[in-house]
Order: C-alpha cells, then structure tokens, then sequence
C-alpha cells in the first residue's frame, strides 16, 4: 500500500466532488466524492464538520460500504463539540463552496479535483489534496480464486528495513512476509491524502521515532513509519517505527502562525514530509482565501492500511492554542500523584527482597532521594502477572510496607500476554470468558513471550477491560497495596514469534475488526484498564500511577510513557531530547527516557550526564537491562555518588514547578517541557533547536550530552530577556554564549519576567517535602515587573478536583510582590521562608511583608554586583493572600 500510494503522481487528482450532492446543515456538510478517472468508481461521502475552537474535521468513508471501516474507539476523549454556531454559506458555485465558521475561519471545498482549504483570520493555514494525493481504496468483491492465486505470487510486505515491492494488483489479497502469512480476507482498504501548511517551513510531532525535532524531509529516503514495535537496539536518526505511533503534527510558521493536524486513524501509516519549493510535490491549490501563494509549504502525505480518512484539521494560531484545540479531542494528562514526579529507581531485576532492601538502605546512606523502587518480571511466578515469585518474594506486602514506611512507593510491571497454563487464574478466565485475542482462523491467538506460549487479552472487549481492571483490587492481586502501581510493557503487542515481533494483521479483535484496523491504538487500552483498576481499588479516591511503552494519541491520559529500550550510547542521550519534545507537543506529556540506557554499561560520566538531563525531564526513572552490570548511582565511588546526589537535588528542589507545570498541563494542554518557539514563535532561529528547551514558560535548560564534552553553546532567546543561572545567578543576554560544563554543571536558566516557586531543603522523597518551606525567586524583566504561579494539594488524592488545592498567582510590579488566589480552598503548611529577588539594579532602604493585619520589615540582604536581593523569612503562609514591598 505504501508502494502504490507513493507511486501517485502529484497534481492529478482524478477525484471530483458532485456539486449537485453537497448539502450544507448547521456544522456539517455533506457530499459526494468519486474518482472521476475510473469507470463505475465507487462513491464515497465526504463529511466536513466545524467543531468548537476552530477545528475542522474531515471525514470519508464509501458511501455503501460492503464492509465498515474502523474508527479509533478510544484516542477521542468523547464525541467531538460541534461549533454551535455552525458553518454560513458565503457563497456556493458549481465550482466550490466557500463557508465560514467560528470567530474567524473560512474553508473553500472545491470540487474538481477536490481539494480543501482552511482559512483562520484571513490567512490559509492548511490545504487538502493540494498535492493530488488524494487515495481511497475502497472494500472490493475478492476476485475469483484464479486471479487471487495469481495475486498472491506478489506480496506486499512490510519489512521494516525494506519495504517490499506492491504494485497495481499483486499481495493485495494475501501477503507473504518473512516465515508469516497475512490472509488480507478483506483486500486492499489504504487510504491517504497530502495535507498542506503554507508558508510553513517547519514541522513537528508523530512520535515516536528516534529522529531530530523538526521533521526532515522524506524525499530521499523511507517515510516516517507509524507502527507501534517492540524494536531491538533501536538506532537514532531515522524515521523507523518504534513502541509508540500518535498521529498529530505540529507546523510553526512566523507569517502564517501555528496549526496541527490530527490524523485519527489506528492502522500503520506513514508520513511523507516534504518541503516546497524543492520537493517536487507542488501545490496546485489555487488559493482563494490566503491571497498570495506562500513561499516555503510542507507537504505531509499520510497513507494508512485500512479504516476511515479521518482528519483533524486545528487552526492555530500559536502552539498553545493548538494544544489546547488537542486537548480538547484527545484529552490530556491528569494531574499525576507528586510521588510519580520524584526520582524511579528501576532495575531488571532488583533480585529479591533483600535486593530491594539493600538498594533502598543505600540509597538513603548515601543521600540520594528517590521515590520509588520497581520490579521487572523476574519478581512474578514464573512470568504469570499478578502473582510473586515466592522464593524470592515471600513477603510483598511486608517489603512494600518497609519501603513505603520512609514516604516512598513500589511498582511492579503488570504485561499483557497471558501464560497459557490451565493452572494460571488469568489464563483460566480468559479461557473460560473467551477474552483473548482471536487468530484469522478464529481460536485464541497464541504467540510467543516471556512466558512462553501465551495468549493476548483483547482490551477491545469491554469486559476485558473490566476484568484486567479489577484484577487490582488488593483481594484478587496478592501482595499488593494501595502504595503499589504499575509499568505497562510489551504492550504494542510484542509477539516474539509475529512479524516484526507484533500480532499478525489478520488477527481478529471484539466487534469484528481485524488487528490491522486498530494496532496502534491496541497498547493504549492496557494503561487505560490500569489505571481504572487503581482507582477503583481505592475506592474513587486516590490518583492512579502507570507507565507504559506502547502508546496512540490519547494515551496522555492514562499515565506516563517512556521511550522503550535505549543504549547506553552519547548519541542515545542526545536523541533523548527531541524524542521527548515531539511526544510533548503531540500531547503525552509525562514522558522521559531510561537514565544510563537500558542496553550496555554507562561509564560514570555518561551515567551522571544522564541523572542531569533527566533531572529536567517530565519523567525521571533509571532502568537497566538484566544483563548490564549493576549501576545504582552509589557504586561508583565518592565523584559520581555527589554529582548524582546533586542532580537528584536539582530534580527535588523544582518540584513545586514541575508539579504546578503538571496541573497547568491539566487545564490547558500545555506540556511541561516545551520546545523554545513555544515562548518565542517570533524567533525562527529556535524552530530547529532540540538541544535544548523550556520547562514551562520560565526555565531554559541546555543539557551536557557529548563526551567529555566541556561547554556547550547555549542560545538564549528574546531580545530584551535576560537569563538568570539558577546555581548562580549569573546573567546572560540575548543571543549565543559558550557555557562551561564541568561535570557538576548543569546549564539552567530562569528567564526574565518570571517567578519559580523551589523547596530548597534536601530531603529523602517527595512526602519529606510537604511541609517544607518555598522559596520564591523573582527574576525582573525590564520593566520591573514578574508572574508566576504555585500550586500544590495533597499529592495524592482527587479532592484537589473539588477545590482541596492552593494555585496562586504571584505577581511582581510596582516594587510589590502579591500573591493572589486563582482558584482552590485547600490548606498547606508550607509557608515562604525566602524570596529572591534577580535583576534589581538599585539598593533597597526597607523592605516589608503585609499579610492578614501584620505588617513587618523583613531582614535582607543585597548583592550588587549580581543585582540580587535576598530577603529572609517573610514567613507567609504559600496558601494566604499577602504582599512584600520593596522600598
Ligand atoms: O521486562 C523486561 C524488559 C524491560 O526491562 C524493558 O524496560 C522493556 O522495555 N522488557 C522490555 C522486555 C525485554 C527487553 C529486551
């Protein structure tokens, strides 16, 4: 399919609209479609709709299906909003239809060929079939037994690392691939489109691939490759698919602002990137709405296997604003329990419970805080999930509680094959309910992992997913308690003996669809049924923790994600940064890498160089393959046991940002680490960067990630922005400045403008902290003026939903710093024990704190050469109204 859809010649789309068909009713239009070129094409329907926040979505499937076509089940959080207000006519043709829709979009559908071009506040920000590249292979009668066997010499594979040949007929109805067999009962189903962003140069976002931020061009090599795979030793810079596939993209343009198009569609996919004007696929869009013709476009071709043309087009017009119009399809990140933001430290395998006692022991001897300790499969029965091994574990809930008794949480690895063995209850019920996947021939489809034969839930099956869910429940999972949660693997499926190590295509789901229609989206309902099972065992009230490998747009909701098995190599750690970036910006936000890399052995200045990236990262969890040697950050003498100590600090003392960047995250869309044109999309210097980026809107951090490397260019954006070192206080100007590394720096920044709210004590864990003192450091902008915001709750339950949370606004401007309520009633016993105050060119004569009747002047101490003031103890309640004036 990938062969024949790429094989379209660009500009000569033979698909028409009938105008006599279109009908346009309150946010929906309707129309026929045919490829006008074939004789007794099929016709297809074509439903554009305008949905609430200048989204348009764009829907094909065939008129009279001989077969329904799949639409994802679960990525969309609920059905999408229409606009109330619904599309106006401006005027209709026997050519096009041109319409507006929400405070300031337009869209023109033209009818031969068909194309489509959306509009916001005069500007044409996205085109369809603007290329040509319009396909739709619709479900065919399967020919006659003579001509299949003919077929099926062909083949059509999809070999990862060579795409076999398809051509017009051949392996379109049975493919050969490797030792397996695809049986393809339902033909050729691909559909694909070009969508356009003008005046664009740069785009971002389907994770995951190991590959540079902005997305390169395709045109000499393969296109990127949505599948998720459990890939061996996967390499860096290419567009190979790996566990996760979400189908969202991101333009940034400084004429034409930002957009993004979701491609609601589970198959395998591909995406094509191309540039113009040097990729030979031109656009042939005759604009009637952006004026002149834009100079730089990226075209994206998108071709799945199977299932409904089902695009989301979001209209910008800055990145945060397309975040929030994704947000509000797919859904976004609940707000995770504060221990899920700490330190992981994960092992295959911590060995036994002494292991796990001796590594918790350390940890603490040394001072190196952590949040949890993790169990790969070696602490289960034989790889049977839900059980212990009792050897090894004779006491779970006993060990959980002694690591729980210092604040801190475990996690064991819960996977989603299933040990064919009668004597195993999940086997037994899965059996005995008929809840495993089916193979083509309709028996339990039986595949190959850890546990040997084994059979595949199928999380499409609502009971499935109620089943898996309340095998959490503390009575039914042994061992466990309300501080145990829960990693995901394996969950692409991984299949060691399927093609490309996953579930064969042909194999059949609940509701009669073929594994090839919803693959992609099969991973995502494992963390889903998990995290119900967690919050159902505690009975509704505490947030749940998952971390899963496999993942599809909508996955953020579930818990985080990491990005699989990565090699102790610098190129790795380098590559950690944009792979994070591109899931950030399509939407998983809780998303970090393995600290050292799982494969191979990290010698301690890599070791360390990791702990200081992932220290910035959203999800920081230090894992290891079984046969690597031990790394627990004490082994490596007195150094590296400091510089990872020291990391570890920086992580804990900018909990309190990350964990209001988190809740943030949750009302806006807006992920924690952001690329730098987030804040600065004027900036075209920065749409290329991922070396280093932005933690919420007031950090910069510019991680050490080469060998021995001993400086790094750091580009500090924002013209009249100064940066502040949060280790120094330094300032750096706007433009590039060489930064020393030396093995315990790590280059952070806070920029001008803003207000970090740290806690400053080292502690144990993330629980040590609840009571700790903030501080509050305001950096100045110019002007003399600075916001940010705080916000925190009990770390753990769901009340903050009802208003149990403190999120304040802190502000600095005339000399005065407030801070004032945004929302929330809740209580903290934190309280501000210093407030830093960078940037201040001038010495100041008093300074006094108001808060509830008390008025006070307050110690201080000022440093003019690093135009700091220090002002101790103002001793307000984190959670109270007050203010400090500066004299
Ligand atoms: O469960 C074992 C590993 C796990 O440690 C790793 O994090 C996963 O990505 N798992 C893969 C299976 C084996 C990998 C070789």
């Amino acid at each position: 399919m990938l062969r024949r859809n790429r094989a379209l010649t660009p500009g000569q789309s033979p698909y028409r609209v009938s105008p006599d068909s279109v009908a346009v009713s309150g946010a929906e239009v309707t129309a026929r479609l045919q490829d006008g070129a074939a004789a007794g094409a099929v016709p297809l329907r074509l439903t554009l709709t305008a949905l609430a926040d200048t989204t348009v979505r764009l829907f094909v499937v065939e008129e009279t299906p001989l077969r329904p076509r799949y639409s994802p089940q679960y990525a969309l959080e609920r059905p999408p909003t229409a606009d109330p207000a619904g599309f106006k006519v401006v005027s209709q043709t026997a050519e096009r239809l041109h319409l507006s829709f929400g405070t300031d979009g337009q869209l023109v559908l033209s009818y031969e060929p068909f194309q489509l071009e959306v509009a916001r506040a005069g500007t044409t920000v996205i085109t369809v079939n603007s290329a040509g590249l319009f396909n739709f292979e619709h479900y065919r009668p399967k020919p006659q037994p003579k001509e299949a066997a003919a077929e099926a010499e062909g083949g059509e594979a999809s070999d990862q690392e060579q795409p076999a040949a398809d051509s017009e007929q051949p392996g379109q109805w049975e493919e050969n691939f490797k030792t397996h067999r695809d049986s393809k009962p339902h033909g050729p189903s691909s559909v694909g489109v070009d969508v356009t962003f003008p005046g664009s140069a740069h785009v971002y976002g389907i994770p995951e691939h190991a590959d540079n931020f902005a997305l390169s061009d395709t045109k000499s090599g393969e296109p990127y490759r949505l599948y998720n795979l459990d890939v061996f030793e996967y390499e860096v810079g290419n567009p190979m698919a790996l566990y996760g596939s979400v189908p969202v993209v991101l333009s940034q343009s400084a004429t034409h602002g930002a957009a993004g198009v979701f491609w609601h569609n589970a198959a395998e996919t591909w995406v094509d990137v191309r540039s113009e004007p040097d990729s030979g696929l031109v656009s042939t869009v005759t604009s009637y709405l952006g004026g002149s013709r834009a100079q730089a476009s990226k075209h994206l071709h998108w071709i799945s296997e199977s299932g409904a043309l089902d695009v989301f087009l979001m209209l910008g017009p800055t990145a945060a604003d397309v975040m929030r119009q994704y947000k509000q399809l797919t859904g976004v990140t609940q707000l995770p329990p504060l221990f899920a933001l700490g330190y992981h430290q994960c092992r295959w395998n911590y060995n036994d419970q002494r292991d796990v006692a001796e590594v918790d022991s350390q940890l603490d001897r040394h001072d190196l805080p952590f949040d949890t300790i993790w169990l790969d499969i070696e602490h289960t029965d034989g790889k049977r999930y839900f059980t212990w091994d009792s050897h090894k574990f004779p006491s779970p809930e006993e060990m959980i509680r002694n690591v729980t008794s210092r604040g801190r949480k475990m996690v064991t690895i819960i996977d989603p094959h299933i040990k064919r063995d009668n004597g195993y209850f999940v086997h037994a019920d899965a059996t005995a309910n008929g809840y495993y996947v089916k193979d083509r021939d309709g028996n339990d489809f039986d595949g190959w992992c850890w546990p040997g034969s084994s059979g595949y839930l199928d999380f499409f099956n609502p009971a499935v997913q109620e089943y898996w869910a309340s095998r959490f429940q503390l009575d039914n999972y042994k061992g466990s308690t309300l501080d145990l949660y829960t990693w995901n693997d394996m969950n692409e499926p991984s299949v060691f003996n399927g093609p490309e190590v996953t579930m064969h295509k042909d194999a059949q789901h609940h509701g009669g669809w073929e594994h090839r229609d919803l693959h992609n989206e099969y991973g995502m309902l494992v963390p889903m049924a998990t995290a119900r099972g967690q919050v159902a065992r505690s009975g509704g009230t505490l947030r749940p923790f998952t971390l899963t490998r496999a993942a599809f747009a909508g996955s953020q909701r579930f818990g985080a994600k990491w990005t699989g098995d990565n090699t102790a190599q610098w190129s790795h750690l380098k590559h950690s940064l944009p792979m994070l970036l591109s899931s950030s910006v399509a939407g998983i936000s809780f998303i970090g890498a393995d600290i050292g890399g799982f494969f191979g052995d990290p010698d301690p200045q890599m070791l360390v160089r990791w702990y200081q990236a992932s220290a910035f990262q959203p999800f920081m969890r230090a894992h290891a393959h079984i046969d690597t040697r031990r790394r627990e950050p004490y082994l490596f003498g007195e150094e590296t046991t400091r510089l990872v100590r020291a990391a570890l600090r920086q992580r804990y003392r900018f909990l309190p940002l990350w964990y209001t960047l988190f809740y943030e995250n949750e009302l806006t869309g807006m992920p924690p680490m952001r690329p730098l044109f987030f804040s600065f999309p004027g900036d075209t210097s920065v749409y290329g960067t991922d070396d280093e980026y932005l933690i919420g809107e007031a950090l910069l951090v510019h991680p050490q990630t080469e060998q021995d490397g001993r400086s790094v260019s750091v580009y500090f954006p924002g013209a009249d922005t100064v940066w502040y070192d949060v280790d120094t206080a330094e300032r750096f100007v706007h433009g590039t400045s060489t930064v020393s590394t030396p093995l315990d720096k790590i280059p952070v920044y806070q920029r001008s403008g803003t207000i970090v709210p740290t806690k400053e004590r080292p502690r144990r864990a993330s629980a040590h902290q609840a009571s700790d003192p903030y501080t509050l450091t305001v950096a100045l902008d110019a002007a003399w003026t600075a916001t940010g915001t705080l916000y925190t709750d009990d770390g753990a339950s769901f009340s903050y939903k009802d208003g149990q949370h403190i999120y304040r606004r802190l502000s600095f401007e005339n000399n005065t710093l407030k801070s004032s309520a945004i929302s929330g009633s809740g209580e903290t016993a934190g309280w501000v024990e210093r407030v830093v105050v960078l940037g201040l060119d001038k010495v100041p004569k008093s300074v006094t704190v108001t808060s509830s009747g008390r008025e006070e002047n307050l110690d201080f101490k000022y440093d003019k050469d690093l135009l700091r003031l220090v002002i101790r103890k103002p001793a307000v309640n984190a959670g109270a109204d007050w203010s400090i004036v500066i004299a």
